[in-house]
């Protein structure tokens, strides 16, 4: 049985419609659940929606709607975006399902029979922006004087009765867990981050709210629901069995990888871990907190109005070209600039000029020359092994660096693949070989086919629908990183009589929308 591997988003607050962060989540997990699949993993990926919390009571009063059918509009938009961008999630979960309520009871009841929740007053600062309370300390000056959340969104005194959890018995066992295994919060700053805030000492935690009823009972607590955030991160459970198939839940929990925003990491990292302590479930094995994605290096807001739509975006350029440019442009952890240019930029010089016309420009020569039949192999000529050599190298350093989640780097490395191709197509140039030494020609083109393989099927988390067209061009059945460990398909494909048909362009070459409302 193959190894199974859970991967999650954070589910997203349909209080509006998605933006190009959740979009960028969504393509960095899909990848990552690609590769993963590739790899040979049993693969499980969950993604969805957070649709509880006073953020969704505010926005529904705003927009004169029940917040039921907020939550049902906005969802959809979500779950479009999803399939639009070609996220091969296996669970979309939404936090108004029966097993999610189910599941959110059951956990409760896990941290009360263990003694960590007491029912007393809450005074302090929320911030509805962010669904968290915050500390005196923690607060920052506005520039009217008004008081901020660290995140910089406004906060208001909230004084009602609720449930606590005992946050503050977790400290020294989350410390411990962080020291045992350094991993557990990445990148590195992030987990600086936590470290400071765990060993300045952790308050109890405020888990109910009474002043609104749109979230999840809690269990023999009328007039009680959950605070958002508990039923929230038990998503990751409840979409994986819990409590009530122990069986599925064994097979997929601990979750392998939770891949969230910069700006949660606190939720993840510390909160998330003392419910499960305290519920006594294993804790996830990692949380990475990636970067925010900056419209032309400003933070995205409704009040300034550029927040831009990714379903736009990938209309006008192309899912795959955006997905490209999304996990080749910013170094995974850290914030990065997008921007129409910037887009349309990558994806031709990469894309377009460099892989697509690789395979074009082969392709396109077998079927006119040799009527679409496969060039015989070659006897192994020095530049034709350097060749491969080379590119194997690059698929395989790809293949480290995104195990490690440095997803750029890894699109770097296999760039350099595609160049070492477009050089020995250039210095080998077998359209002159043609008439002077079809031999030769045979054992180039062989050569480039090979290369073109291994390009494509690395590429295939990244670019899944273009790079799927090309390899059936070429005829590879297998995609995964076990077959790429020998060359066999030849033979097999040459003998099975399979033709290069003339191939339509995978990458079109993109220009800048100018329309009014372009991004
Ligand atoms: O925080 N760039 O939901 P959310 C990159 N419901 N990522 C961004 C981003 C940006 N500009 N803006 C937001 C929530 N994100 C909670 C999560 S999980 C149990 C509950 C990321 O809709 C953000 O960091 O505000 C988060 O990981 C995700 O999008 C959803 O944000």
């Amino acid at each position: 049985m193959a190894d199974p591997y859970y991967i999650t988003t954070a589910i997203h607050y349909p209080n509006g419609r998605p933006h190009i962060g959740h979009a960028y989540e969504m393509i960095a997990a899909d990848a990552i659940a690609r590769f993963q699949r590739q790899a040979g993993r049993d693969v499980r990926f969950q993604t969805g929606t957070d649709e509880h919390g006073l953020k969704m009571v505010q926005t529904a009063r705003d927009r004169g709607m029940e917040v039921r059918a907020l939550a049902d509009e906005m969802s959809r938009y979500f779950q479009q975006m999803a399939s639009g961008l070609n996220i091969s999630c296996d669970r979309f979960i939404r936090t108004v399902e029966p097993d999610h309520y189910a599941a959110s009871q059951a956990i409760w009841r896990a941290m009360a029979d263990a003694g960590d929740l007491y029912l007393d007053r809450y005074e302090g600062w929320y911030s509805v922006r962010d669904e968290a309370f915050y500390e005196e300390k923690e607060l920052i000056e506005g520039e009217d004087g008004t008081k901020l959340s660290p995140q910089g969104t406004p906060v208001e005194w909230t004084a009602e009765e609720t449930w606590f959890f005992r946050l503050s018995k977790y400290q020294q066992p989350l410390l411990d867990h962080y020291k045992a295994n350094p991993d557990f919060i990445r990148p590195e700053s992030r987990r600086n981050e936590i470290l400071r805030f765990v060993e300045g000492g952790l308050t109890d935690l405020s888990v109910s709210r009474t002043s609104f009823d749109w979230g999840v009972p809690v269990p023999d607590s009328p007039g009680h629901v959950m605070y958002v955030w508990v039923d929230a991160l038990t998503n990751y459970i409840s979409g994986a069995g819990y409590p009530n198939d122990p069986e599925e839940f064994s097979k997929w929990w601990p979750a392998d990888l939770h891949l969230i925003g910069k700006d949660i990491v606190r939720f993840h990292a510390v909160y998330w871990p003392a419910f499960l302590m305290s519920a006594k479930l294993p804790l996830p094995d990692q949380v990475f907190g990636h970067g925010f994605v900056l419209n032309r290096g400003e933070k995205m807001s409704k009040s300034t109005g550029n927040v831009v739509d990714p379903m736009q975006l990938a209309e006008l350029y192309g899912v795959d070209a955006l997905r490209y440019f999304l996990m080749r442009d910013i170094s995974f952890g850290q914030d990065g600039s997008f921007s129409a240019e910037a887009i349309v930029t990558r994806a031709n010089a990469d894309l377009s000029n460099s892989f697509g016309n690789l395979a074009q420009r082969t392709l396109s020569f077998i079927a006119k020359n040799l009527g679409g039949e496969l060039p015989q192999p070659g006897k192994g000529n020095p530049a034709d092994n350097a060749l491969l050599e080379e590119v194997r190298g690059s698929c395989a350093a790809f293949r480290r660096a995104f195990d490690d989640l440095a997803l750029s780097q890894a699109v770097e490395a296999w760039m350099a693949g595609v160049f070492a191709c477009n050089q020995y197509i250039d210095a080998q140039a077998p359209w002159a070989l043609r008439k002077t030494d079809p031999e030769r020609m045979h054992a180039v083109l062989g050569t480039l086919l090979r290369a073109i393989r291994h390009l494509g099927v690395t590429i295939e988390p990244v670019v899944p629908a273009s790079a799927a067209k090309m390899l059936d061009q070429l005829g590879v059945a297998d995609r995964d990183h076990a077959s790429l460990e020998t060359e066999d398909w030849y033979d097999q494909l040459a003998t099975s009589g399979f033709k290069i048909a003339p191939p339509t362009p995978i990458f079109p070459r993109l220009a800048i929308e100018e329309s009014e409302d372009a991004p």
